[in-house]
């Protein structure tokens, strides 16, 4: 007898498989046993083990992709609706629509975008998870952590580590948009959040603008320092710095068939990512470029700064342009085209998967 069912396992929905994964026939004594069980909080494990290890990765994640412009207007509406004081942070959720409901974009990764007005101060606060903030549009609003302020521009890689108080204040006249990728679904996984509020809005500036990239980010350290920390004491990576140096490699015409171009920002103190739970990427397609298909564990979220094309993810297609936001889910094949010289962010769980041992990828398939 064909065993036909839809069961919902973790979240993993199975349709019209079989769901014994020892193909397993279910007996009307079987049944009533599953049914008995059931009352005192058991399984049986022959039931659910076909969804629980799967040959490969099977994810609710979809791929997907946003405009910029769709999501720009959605958020100048927000702002005539509530100042970043009042919301805390004003910030719209990428919503994976495959994960509706659970504020992730990927299964482990969230992503925002959010605006700083002219004249508006998102309050100081700290918490357990690690941010990063890509900037979209606008120029000189600015970023504190650890006393220290950072002007941001478009294209700039900025961190807040776990623990650091952080808040951000606009003292231009243009509006500020930037993507915030953060590592909430990871952190409420393990149940490990907690939150403080500062008592002032703006934490103490103690230090001048500039002095952790030229301590951290010159090629060299402090004499004196000894071991690194988990996550870059550097906290933003400027673009004019990231671009230049693309555009300097890309001279040597050694293009890597999957990525063109692709670079990872890292911790200078370790030489490891720059973020302890989440990798970030910054990649090279060159006018025409076409990459081979390349598949990996971590499910990856990407914005370009510069250029157009199209990216092709299974048999999702989705065009792109610059500030746009489209996601790769695990293990699914991506092809990129770029119609223009591209120049691509992007970021996921991969320092995870590396250091537990569940990072696979596979070129050319
Ligand atoms: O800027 O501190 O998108 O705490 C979500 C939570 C941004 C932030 C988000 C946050 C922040």
């Amino acid at each position: 007898m064909l065993f036909v069912s839809i069961l919902t396992i973790m979240g993993l929905s199975i349709a019209g498989e079989q769901s014994m994964s020892t193909g397993a026939a279910e007996t009307p004594a079987r049944k009533a046993f599953y049914e008995k069980i059931d009352g005192r909080n058991l399984t049986a494990l022959w039931t659910v083990m076909g969804a629980l290890i799967t040959p490969e990765p099977r994810s609710r994640c979809v791929p997907f992709g946003w405009r910029f412009a769709d999501i720009r207007e959605a958020m100048i509406e927000a702002g005539g609706l509530i100042t970043a004081k009042e919301a805390e942070r004003r910030v719209l959720i990428l919503e994976n629509p495959g994960l509706r409901g659970e504020s992730k974009i990927t299964t482990s990764l969230y992503c925002g975008v959010q605006l700083v007005l002219p004249g508006e101060v998102a309050p100081a606060h700290r918490h357990s998870q690690s941010a990063l903030r890509f900037v979209m549009e606008g120029s000189g609003a600015h970023t504190a952590v650890g006393g220290e302020r950072t002007r941001m521009e478009v294209g700039d890689f900025v961190i807040t580590p776990s623990g650091a108080w952080h808040d951000h204040g606009n003292e231009t006249d243009r509006p500020m948009f930037w993507l915030d990728g953060l590592d909430i679904p990871i952190v409420q996984f393990f149940d490990a959040s907690f939150v403080e509020h500062h008592n002032a809005d703006e934490q103490l500036i103690t230090r001048p603008e500039g002095d952790a990239l030229a301590r951290y980010g010159a090629n060299m350290l402090p004499v004196d320092r000894r071991r690194g920390a988990i996550t870059s004491p550097i906290f933003n990576y400027p673009y004019v710095r990231t671009r230049e140096a693309l555009e300097q490699m890309r001279r040597a015409e050694a293009w890597d068939p999957c990525h063109g171009l692709k670079m990872r920002y890292i911790n200078p103190e370790t030489g490891d990512h720059a973020m302890p739970t989440i990798g970030a990427f910054m990649q090279l397609l060159p006018k025409g470029f076409v990459t081979a298909p390349y598949r990996s564990t971590d499910a990856t979220v990407f914005s370009p700064v510069e250029g157009r094309g199209r990216s092709r993810i299974g048999e999702t297609v989705i065009e792109w342009g610059p500030q746009d936001v489209f996601v790769v889910p695990s293990w699914k094949p991506v092809v990129h085209e770029a119609d223009e010289d591209a120049v691509v962010f992007s970021y996921s769980d991969r320092p995870i998967h590396e250091k537990l041992g569940f990072f696979r990828e596979m070129r050319g398939a």
